[in-house]
C-alpha cells in the first residue's frame, strides 16, 4: 500500500456520513457525563492565559481538557466518540469537532451508518466517522510520528476500529463484501480516498488477532465511476475473491480499462 500511497498527495479536510441514525444507536442517557459548573468562567480564564502568552504544556493540557468536556456536554455528539474522548488511549481531534460545532455537517458527527451484520452475531453493526490524531510508525526508520486522520469505529465494541490516515473520511467508504474465508466474520471493503488526486485505492480489510489487516489492494480512478466502487470486489469462492482495477492508465498501458485480480485468503 505504501507505494501506492505515496504517489498521492493529501490536501483537503472532509468526514462525513451520509445516512440516518440506525435504531441499534444507544441512548444518550448510557453516557456517564462530567459537568462543568462554569463553562463561560473557564473559558474567559483560558482565553486571558492565551493573551498573556502564558502557553507552555500544562496549558495546553487545560485547553485539551476544556474542549473535551465542552464536547462531553454536547447532546448532538455521538454517545461512542465520547467514550472515545474518555478514552486515554485515543486521541480525538477535539478542535476540529469544535470548530465544526455550528455548521451543517457537524450533523454526521450525531450519526451512524447500517453496515449490516460483520461478526455475525445476529445484530446489525453500525459505523461512525471520528477524527483522530494517529501515531504512524514509519516502516523504514520505525520512527513514530503523528498526523491528523479519522477512524471508522463500530458501536459494537468487539470489533476494533479502522483507521485512517487521511481525513477525506466518509461512512460510505467501508462496506461489507462477505465473509470470504468463511471464519464467522465478514471481510471490508475500504474505498480510500487522497482528497486531491484523481488516483484513489480500493482495499480489502480482514480482521485478525483483533486488528483489521490490509490483504489486498488496487486503483481506483474517480474518472471512472462506473460500476461503483462497492461493486469491484466480489467472492468468488471460501477463500478466493476478486478486484476489478479500471483506470486510463490500464487503458493506455494494456489496451483494456479493466484489469481483473484475484486474491486467496486462507
Ligand atoms: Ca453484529
Ligand atoms: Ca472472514
Amino acid at each position: 500500500m505504501k507505494s501506492l500511497f505515496s504517489i498521492l498527495t493529501f490536501f483537503a479536510f472532509s468526514i462525513g456520513c451520509s445516512q440516518p441514525a440506525s435504531k441499534t444507536a444507544q441512548p444518550e442517557s448510557s453516557i456517564n457525563m462530567p459537568l462543568i459548573s462554569n463553562e463561560k468562567d473557564e473559558s474567559d480564564t483560558l482565553t486571558a492565559k492565551l493573551d498573556k502568552g502564558g502557553v507552555n504544556d500544562s496549558f495546553l493540557l487545560e485547553k485539551e481538557e476544556y474542549e473535551k468536556q465542552k464536547l462531553l456536554l454536547d447532546m448532538g455528539l455521538h454517545h461512542r466518540i465520547k467514550e472515545l474522548l474518555n478514552d486515554t488511549s485515543v486521541k480525538v481531534l477535539t478542535q476540529y469537532l469544535l470548530e465544526r460545532q455550528d455548521k451543517d455537517e457537524y450533523k454526521i458527527f450525531g450519526s451512524l451508518k447500517d453496515i449490516g451484520d460483520i461478526d455475525n452475531d445476529k445484530i446489525r453493526d453500525t459505523v461512525i466517522v471520528v477524527p483522530e490524531l494517529l501515531a504512524i510508525k514509519d516502516e523504514d526508520s520505525d520512527n513514530v510520528y503523528y498526523e491528523n486522520g479519522a477512524s471508522f469505529v463500530f458501536v459494537n465494541r468487539k470489533l476494533p476500529r479502522i483507521k485512517v490516515d487521511a481525513m477525506c473520511v466518509s461512512c460510505d467508504y467501508i462496506f461489507p463484501i462477505g465473509d470470504i474465508d468463511e471464519d464467522g466474520i465478514m471481510e471490508l471493503g475500504q474505498y480510500y480516498s487522497s482528497c486531491a488526486s484523481r488516483l484513489k485505492v480500493l482495499l480489502v480489510l480482514h480482521l485478525e488477532d483483533g486488528v483489521w489487516k490490509e490483504i489486498a489492494q488496487c486503483l481506483y480512478d474517480a474518472s471512472m465511476e462506473v460500476p461503483h466502487f462497492s461493486k469491484r470486489i466480489k467472492k468468488l469462492k471460501k477463500g478466493l475473491f476478486q478486484m476489478d482495477e479500471i483506470t486510463l492508465e490500464n487503458k493506455e498501458q494494456f489496451g483494456n480499462a479493466k484489469r481483473v485480480f484475484k486474491f486467496k485468503l486462507k
